[in-house]
């Protein structure tokens, strides 16, 4: 059975996340069920792609399976990890692609809607980050993407509380373009659509790979990018990530201790 559910009309794609029993999780599968529907849709000239949830739930998505993620010992967001292909495909994809949340929006997926182009929601989406939950050292891609979403104080209050940061706030911090009433948030989107598939698809294109382009800009060195490596191996390698996933299994609280090794490590602004 399908996890998603897809549509084209007007040359305006839907692409609805269908699998809520397990909360719409981005697992490989539904993954690549999106990515086909993507590759589809670029090939017969969509304007522009809805994502969205199928129905109108407590959840728009769970973020990315857990049960997916390496147990231990193993990078959990490798470059080709589907969740991150998904994120290049949305990036990559030529058209805007609009995300339109009603519900929460956990991990992973909070991710996925920084990444869309355009983002609507209603007074019922709210957004939370986890690795915290999870142990799990993220990788610098994904803090870039909120970083050139959001202020810096908003990016460290998502990742280091991974509460769930609701409509209002989201909206003040300019993670949302607009909050809709939930009654008109569809006829909103389809209306943004409409507008955006009656302009210059060529204009928007590239206006679109410019803009990526530039707010992904952040000049790094080689040895700061090992040095940020470096760092998540020992988290990954570390005990809190062998205990967010046995615990978020095991469906328990984790119990989370100090370790004292990442506390001393040199960092590469003291050597500058
Ligand atoms: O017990 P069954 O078999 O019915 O399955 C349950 C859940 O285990 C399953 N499920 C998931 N399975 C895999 N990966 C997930 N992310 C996931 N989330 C849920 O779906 C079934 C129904 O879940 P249940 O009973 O908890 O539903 P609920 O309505 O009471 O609560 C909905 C949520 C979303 C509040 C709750 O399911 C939840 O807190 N899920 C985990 C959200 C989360 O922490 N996601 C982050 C995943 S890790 C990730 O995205 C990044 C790598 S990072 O860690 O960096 O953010």
């Amino acid at each position: 059975m399908s996890l998603i559910t897809v549509s084209n009309e007007d040359r305006i794609g839907t692409i609805a996340f269908n699998n809520y029993q397990k909360r719409n999780a981005l697992s490989a599968n539904l993954i690549d069920e999106v990515l086909s529907a993507f590759k589809t849709m670029q090939q017969n000239g969509t304007r522009a792609v809805i994502l969205r949830a199928a129905s109108y739930e407590k959840v728009w998505s769970a973020g990315h399976d857990v049960d997916e993620l390496p147990q231990a010992d193993t990078d959990p967001l490798p470059y080709d990890d589907p969740l991150e292909k998904l994120l290049r495909a949305v990036r990559s994809f030529p058209a805007p692609v609009i995300a339109m949340v009603h519900g929460s929006v956990w991990g992973g997926a909070c991710d996925l809607v920084v990444n869309c182009d355009l983002v609507l929601g209603d007074e019922t989406c709210a957004f939370a980050i986890t690795p915290a939950k999870l142990g799990l050292p993220y990788n610098a891609s994904g803090f870039q993407s909120f970083l050139s979403r959001l202020p810096l104080n908003i990016v460290k209050e998502l990742f280091f509380t991974a509460n769930l940061l609701t409509a209002e706030r989201v909206e003040q911090a300019g993670l949302i373009n607009e909050i809709v009433p939930q009654a008109e948030l569809e006829s909103r989107v389809y209306e943004m659509a409409r507008t955006i598939a009656s302009r210059s698809a060529a204009s928007i294109s590239v206006a679109k790979t410019t803009l990526n382009m530039l707010s992904q800009a952040t000049p790094l060195s080689a040895s700061q990018f090992e040095y940020i490596h470096g760092l998540r191996r020992k988290v990954y390698y570390g005990p809190d990530y062998h205990e967010g996933i046995q615990a978020f299994l095991e469906k328990r609280a984790p119990e989370f201790r100090v370790d004292p090794d990442l506390n001393e490590t040199v960092r590469p602004d003291s050597q500058t």
